[in-house]
């Protein structure tokens, strides 16, 4: 079972679209782990997106994603890391395919509703830099035999 860092960024807290992202992973079948409302520190935003460090979006990104509040959350499955980016859609708005979060719902590469981890070591790295191992539920839905093949 894989497990994957999502955070619905400002825009998608402020547009009241919290609900409906969370929805729409609920029902692909993945389970949630942990999640957490928060306001993001300076801190964390330059440590979640060092590697962006440098690039001419970089500060506007650090400004996006500590401008309000976002909801960031842990969630697992099998191929969590794919399908939650595959849910979520292309990074720009207007490349990410009909039915995505980010076709469906944004316009703007920076103001594009989510961040997802994009591979098994992000995954790990960004879990631990957002959660701590208290924070992280193990359990069972009654309903996962009918979802996961097991
Ligand atoms: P995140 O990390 O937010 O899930 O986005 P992606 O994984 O889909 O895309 P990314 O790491 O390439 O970009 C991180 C973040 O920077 C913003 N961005 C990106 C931007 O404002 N302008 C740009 O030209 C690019 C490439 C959007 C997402």
């Amino acid at each position: 079972m894989e497990r994957t860092l999502v955070l619905i960024k400002p825009d998608g807290v402020q547009r009241g679209l919290v609900g409906e992202i969370i929805s729409r992973l609920e029902r692909r079948g993945l389970r949630i782990v942990a999640a957490k409302f928060m306001q993001v520190s300076r801190d964390l935003a330059e440590r979640h997106y060092a590697v962006h460090k440098g690039k001419p979006f970089y500060p506007g990104l650090i400004d996006y994603i500590t401008s309000a509040p976002v909801m960031a959350m842990v969630w697992e499955g099998p191929n969590a890391i794919a399908a939650v980016r595959q849910t979520m859609g292309a990074t720009r708005p207007t490349e990410a395919a009909p039915g995505t979060v980010r076709h469906d719902l944004g316009l703007e590469v920076g103001r594009n509703l989510t961040h997802a981890s994009d591979g098994p070591q992000t995954a790990s790295t960004e879990i631990d830099l957002w959660f701590k191992q208290d924070e992280l539920v193990s359990w069972r839905r009654d309903l996962d035999r009918w979802i996961f093949e097991e």
